[in-house]
C-alpha cells in the first residue's frame, strides 16, 4: 500500500530492517517483558509469542482498516454487550497457519506450546450463546472478508471464575487483564465522551424550529481498545473494539489539599464502575441502574464513532444507511435506536422523518430469547433521570407510532397498547426494549425456524402482522476454524486426508466424509481419534477432579448455561434412575457411561445452584459406591468456558440438548457437538429441529412433547404429581430426593426441588421423563452396535453444512445488511 509512491509502513524505510518471527519473539522478551533466561516465566513466553504473532497481523490489520475507509465502502457494526471470544493465541495460529512454525520455534527454546497456551486466560466477556454466537460470527465475517466491527464493553471482570465447594457453585472475580493483555491495543486517540443525567433545554434555531440541548450532564470517557479479528487463511483482519470507561477527572485536587484523599477519587471510581464487571447473567434482567448504563456508555461512544466515521467521507446524513448497518445483539444495545435519533436531529439538525427514515434503515435487531423475564423492560422514571433526552424522543416515537397504527390498522386501544413501545401502567410505565427495537429497525430476525415462527406466532403476532416481513429468520451458526479445526486436530486431519481442506470453509465439502461411512478402515480410525479425545479429556479431569473415568464408557454430556428450562434436572433424575436399577441387579449389563455436566449458574438463580448442588450431591455418593464401579460415573466439571468446550466435545458420545420444547432459542452447543461427531439426544426445539432434518430421524433420539404441545398442556391444565403416581421410576427417584438420600448432612435442601416438580413443574420435567428414559435406553442400545454408531456419528459430522457460521453470515449479509465482501 502506498501514499505519493512511498509505502505507508514504517519498517519498510530504507535502513530498517525487517525481523523474523523468531527475531522478534526474542526481541519481546528481552525489551519489553525485560526477561532473561533465569528470570522468565511461562506467561512471559505466552506474553511475548502473542506479541510477535499479532505483529505478523498488524500490516494486514492496518491496510484492511485504509481500505475500508479509503473506499468508503458499506460497513456493518455488530453491537453486543457480551463477546466469549475465548483465546486468541490459538486461533491466530490456525487463520495465520503459523502454527507448525511457532510449535517448532518453541521448542527451540525448550517450550511447548500447548502448554504455554494453557496460560492463556479466556477472553470470558459473555455469558453464554448469545456471546459465543458474536465471537463466531466476529471469525467468519472476517474469514469472508466482509468490512466489519465488533462493538463491546471492556470489563475488567469477565465471567466469574466457578468454583465447587461441599458441591455448592462459588463465584469468584475473575480478573483477567491481570496481567495485562498482549492482543489489544489502547487507541486513546478515540474517546468519546459520554454524557448522562442533566436536562434538556430547548430553543428556536435560524429558521425558528424548536431544537433541544442535553445539558448539565454527568460525564463519563469512552476510551478504544481494539482487538483484531483475523480471518482464517485471508488478508482480513477486522476489529473488536471494547470500550473502557474512564473519568472524566482523574483527580479533585480540591479534596486532596484539604486532606481527603478518598474523595478526591470518588467520582473517578464511580465513574469507572461501568466498564468493571460483566453481568453475570442472561436471562434476567437485573433491573440495575448500573446495567443501563453500561448499555447507554457502549452504545453512545460506538455512536459516535461510527458518525466520525461516517463523517470523514460523507457529508449527506441520507447516505448513511448505504455506509453503514448497525444489527442490535439482542435488546441490550436498542437505546442506540433513540440515540441516532437524538444525534441526527440535536447535532446535525435533521427533521424527524428524515431521521426516523434514516435511523430505521441502519438498524436491525436480532431477539435470542423468549423467555418472559428476559425481555428487558425499563422503567420510565429511570431513563427519565439518567437519559432525560432519549426518554423525550421514546415518547414521541410511541406517540408517531400509536396514531399511525390507528390510522392504518386497527383502533382496538387494548391491542394498540399491547404493540406500543410503552407499556403503561399505573404504578409507573415500563419501556419495552424488544418493541422499540422492533419499531426502529427494518429487520428482525429470531434465530433458528422454530424461534423464529414462534416469536411472529405467540410473542409479537401484532407487530409482524403490522410489518409483513420484516420478521425474518436466520439460524445461528458456529465457527469451523474454532469447533473443528483447532479443537478436533486429529480429526480435522483425519477428514483432510480423505477430501482436501475445502471443507474449512466450505462446509459443504464435508459431505464428501459420508460415503466413508461404509469404509471399516475409516471408521475404525474415526473410532481411535474419539477415544484418544476422550483419553485427553480424562487426563485433563484426572489433573483437576478426584474422579477416575472409565474411557471406553459412553461421554454422555450437557455443557451449558444452568436454567431451569435447560433442564439439567432432567439429566439427573435419569441418572439416579439408573443408577437404582444397577443397585437393584448389579450382576446384568449395563451399557458404562460417564455423565458430564458443566455451566455456570447465575449468582442471584437460587433454582440453578440448587440444581447444580443436586448433581454433586448425586456425584458424590454415585461415584463412591462400589457396586457401581465404573459402569456409572457423574462428573461436574467446573468453570465451563470456550476453552473447556474445545475439550469437553471432541470427546463427547452422546449430546444432550434437552430443553423444555419452545425455550431454547437456537442452541449453538447442539452443532458444536454434532460437527465433532456426537450423536444428539433431544427435544423438539431450537436448532435441533433442523439438525433432525439435516442428519435424519435414523441419525439423532428425539423425545419428548413439542413446543405446541407444551402450550397446550399448559392451557388444560397441567397435574405433575400424576407422573409421580403412574411411574415407579420416578417416583423412587423422587422419594430419594424427599427423603435425603444424597445429602443427608444437610437434610431439606432439596425440597424446593422436590415441590417444584410435585406441584407446579413449569419446565415439564416430570411429563418428559419417561419419554427420555426411553430414548435414552434406544440411545445406549445404538451404542453397543459400535459399528452402527460409528456410522452415526460420521452421519452427524457429515452433515453439518447448513450449521457453519459462514453460511448464517453470508444471509445477514445478503438479507440485511446489504454488503459486500472487500479484498485486502
Ligand atoms: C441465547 C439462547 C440460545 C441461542 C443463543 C444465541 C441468550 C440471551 N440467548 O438458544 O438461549 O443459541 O442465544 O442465539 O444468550
Amino acid at each position: 500500500m502506498k501514499e505519493n509512491g512511498k509505502s505507508i509502513f514504517f519498517t519498510d524505510g530504507a535502513k530498517v530492517k525487517q525481523s523474523s518471527l523468531i527475531t522478534q519473539f526474542a526481541e519481546r522478551l528481552e525489551f519489553d517483558l525485560v526477561k532473561d533466561r533465569t528470570t522468565v516465566t511461562d506467561h512471559d513466553i505466552l506474553e511475548a509469542i502473542s506479541m510477535a504473532i499479532r505483529d505478523r497481523l498488524t500490516r494486514n490489520w492496518l491496510k484492511t482498516q485504509s481500505e475500508y475507509n479509503d473506499n468508503n465502502v458499506k460497513k456493518v457494526h455488530y453491537l453486543s454487550l457480551e463477546f466469549l471470544m475465548g483465546s486468541l493465541l490459538g486461533n491466530s495460529l490456525i487463520n495465520l497457519g503459523l502454527y507448525e512454525e511457532t510449535r517448532q520455534l518453541l521448542a527451540g527454546f525448550g517450550y511447548d506450546l500447548d502448554k504455554i497456551m494453557r496460560e492463556e486466560p479466556d477472553m470470558g466477556l459473555g455469558n453464554g450463546g448469545l456471546g459465543r454466537l458474536a465471537a463466531c460470527y466476529m471469525d467468519s465475517l472476517a474469514t469472508l472478508e466482509y468490512p466489519a466491527y465488533g462493538y463491546g464493553i471492556l470489563y475488567e471482570y469477565g465471567i466469574f471464575e466457578q468454583d465447587i465447594e461441599n458441591g455448592y457453585q462459588i463465584e469468584k472475580p475473575d480478573h483477567w487483564l491481570r496481567y495485562g493483555n498482549p492482543w489489544k491495543v489502547v487507541r486513546p486517540e478515540f474517546t468519546y465522551t459520554v454524557k448522562f443525567n442533566g436536562t434538556v433545554t430547548t430553543y428556536f434555531d435560524e429558521t425558528g424550529r424548536t431544537r433541544y440541548n442535553w445539558v448539565n450532564t454527568d460525564d463519563v470517557l469512552a476510551i478504544a481498545n481494539d482487538v483484531p479479528v483475523p480471518g482464517y487463511q485471508t488478508r482480513t483482519v477486522n476489529s473488536l473494539r471494547l470500550w473502557q470507561a474512564k473519568s472524566t477527572d482523574e483527580f479533585n485536587l480540591n479534596n486532596f489539599n484539604q486532606g481527603n484523599y478518598l474523595s478526591a477519587v470518588e467520582n473517578k471510581n464511580l465513574s469507572e464502575t461501568i466498564s468493571k464487571v460483566l453481568y453475570p447473567n442472561d436471562s434476567i434482567p437485573q433491573g440495575k441502574i448500573l446495567r443501563l448504563r453500561q448499555q447507554y456508555f457502549f452504545v453512545s461512544a460506538t455512536l459516535q464513532d461510527i458518525i466520525y466515521n461516517f463523517k470523514l467521507h460523507n457529508t449527506d446524513f441520507r447516505l448513511l444507511p448505504e455506509k453503514a448497518a448497525i444489527q442490535l445483539n439482542d435488546t441490550h444495545p436498542a437505546i442506540a435506536i433513540p440515540d441516532l435519533m437524538r444525534i441526527l436531529m440535536d447535532e446535525e439538525g435533521l427533521e424527524w422523518d428524515e431521521a426516523w427514515d434514516i435511523t430505521s434503515k441502519v438498524f436491525a435487531y436480532t431477539n435470542h430469547t423468549i423467555v418472559p423475564e428476559a425481555l428487558e423492560e425499563w422503567s420510565e422514571s429511570l431513563l427519565h433521570s439518567l437519559l432525560p433526552r432519549h426518554m423525550q424522543i421514546i415518547t414521541e416515537i410511541n406517540r408517531r407510532f400509536k396514531n399511525e397504527v390507528t390510522e392504518k390498522y386497527s383502533q382496538d386501544s387494548s391491542l394498540i397498547s399491547k404493540m406500543a413501545v410503552i407499556k403503561e401502567d399505573s404504578h409507573g410505565n415500563n419501556i419495552r426494549m424488544a418493541n422499540l427495537a422492533i419499531i426502529g429497525s427494518h429487520s428482525t430476525n429470531g434465530v433458528a425456524e422454530l424461534h423464529s415462527d414462534i416469536l411472529k406466532k405467540y410473542i409479537f403476532p401484532d407487530l409482524n402482522n403490522y410489518y409483513p416481513g420484516k420478521f425474518n429468520n436466520k439460524t445461528n451458526g458456529i465457527s469451523i476454524r474454532r469447533f473443528l479445526l483447532q479443537a478436533n486436530p486429529e480429526l480435522s486431519s483425519l477428514i483432510t486426508k480423505k477430501i482436501g481442506n475445502d471443507w474449512v470453509t466450505n462446509l459443504a465439502e464435508l459431505k464428501k466424509i459420508e460415503q466413508f461411512a461404509e469404509d471399516e478402515k475409516f471408521r475404525q480410525s474415526w473410532r481411535t481419534i474419539k477415544h484418544n479425545n476422550k483419553l485427553r479429556l480424562v487426563d485433563f479431569i484426572s489433573r483437576n477432579h478426584n474422579v477416575k473415568i472409565n474411557p471406553v464408557s459412553i461421554f454422555d454430556s450437557q455443557v451449558k448455561r444452568f436454567h431451569e428450562y435447560k433442564r439439567q434436572l432432567l439429566n439427573i433424575l435419569h441418572v439416579i434412575s439408573l443408577y437404582n436399577r444397577i443397585k437393584n441387579t448389579p450382576e446384568d449389563f449395563y451399557v458404562p457411561r460417564t455423565v458430564i455436566f458443566g455451566g455456570k449458574a447465575a449468582p442471584s438463580y437460587f433454582m440453578a445452584k440448587t440444581i447444580i448442588k443436586l448433581i454433586n450431591s448425586v456425584a458424590e455418593h454415585v461415584n463412591n459406591d462400589s457396586v457401581i464401579g465404573d459402569k456409572l460415573k457423574i462428573l461436574f466439571i467446573k468453570n465451563y468456558g470456550v476453552t473447556l468446550a474445545e475439550k469437553i466435545i471432541p470427546a463427547s458420545d452422546l449430546s444432550e440438548q434437552i430443553s423444555t420444547a419452545g425455550f431454547e432459542a437456537s442452541g449453538t452447543g447442539n452443532m458444536k457437538f454434532a460437527l465433532n461427531g456426537a450423536v444428539t439426544i433431544g427435544t423438539l426445539d431450537g436448532a435441533n429441529v433442523e439438525i433432525k432434518n439435516e442428519v435424519g430421524d435414523d441419525n439423532i433420539f428425539i423425545f419428548g412433547l413439542t413446543a405446541d404441545e407444551i402450550m397446550a398442556a399448559r392451557r388444560n391444565g397441567y397435574t405433575p404429581i400424576k407422573h409421580y403416581e403412574s411411574n415407579p421410576e420416578l417416583r423412587l427417584v423422587i422419594d430419594m430426593l424427599k427423603s435425603d438420600y444424597f445429602n443427608k448432612k444437610e437434610p431439606g435442601i432439596f425440597e424446593p426441588v422436590v415441590n417444584e416438580l410435585l406441584y407446579r413443574d413449569y419446565y415439564f420435567v416430570m411429563e418428559d421423563f419417561e419419554a427420555y428414559s426411553v430414548a435414552q435406553k434406544r440411545a445406549e442400545l445404538a451404542y453397543l452396535n459400535t459399528e452402527m454408531w460409528t456410522k452415526m456419528s460420521i452421519i452427524n459430522s457429515a452433515r453439518m453444512e447448513k450449521f457453519s457460521s459462514d453460511r448464517a453470515i453470508k444471509e445477514y449479509s445478503k438479507d440485511i445488511w446489504d454488503i459486500s465482501p472487500v479484498k485486502i
